[in-house]
């Protein structure tokens, strides 16, 4: 597989978390972007989603789901996004789409989050991707090695 197709896979995986009539909170990145695509060639019918940034939000709109803003949303089930680096343990690296300010609040607002990453993000140690947020990588408790 190249790695488009294993992010449309990671991205497809993800769908099992997804029911119509939800309001999620969606990140940014190439990842993301086939997650989207996932969501309108499934035809999943969400109330919304709360964007991340304006790629994120162009390509809502071009996929046809409405965008929310947080202030009215409020809390969200989930948040769908990738990352730049993971262990194993569910550590990440975030920032390279370099949207990470709008994705840590949007997360934060999230009941829970669900990292779509291929397994080229795998790493055994966190640090090779450069980026400030280095000394404060995530915890993602919903993140799955093989999902
Ligand atoms: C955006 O700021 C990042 O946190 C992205 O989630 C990350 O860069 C993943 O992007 P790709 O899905 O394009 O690898």
């Amino acid at each position: 597989l190249d790695v488009r197709e294993k992010k449309r896979l990671a991205a497809e995986a993800a769908l099992t978390h997804v029911e119509d009539g939800m309001i999620l909170g969606i990140g940014t990145g190439s990842t993301v972007d086939q997650f989207i695509a996932a969501l309108a060639d499934r035809k999943i019918q969400l109330e919304g989603a709360v964007s991340s940034s304006r790629a994120t939000s162009e390509r809502l709109k071009a996929a046809g789901i409405a965008e929310l803003e947080l202030n009215f949303a409020g809390d969200l089930p989930l948040y769908i996004d990738g990352a730049d680096e993971a262990t194993m343990h569910g550590a990440l690296i975030k920032g390279g789409g370099a949207a990470l300010t709008r994705e840590k609040i949007v997360a934060a607002a999230s009941k829970r989050f669900v990292c779509i990453i291929d397994d080229s993000k795998l790493v055994e140690v966190l640090g090779a991707f450069p980026c400030p947020s280095r000394s404060s990588p995530w915890r993602a408790p919903t993140w799955r090695a093989n999902s």
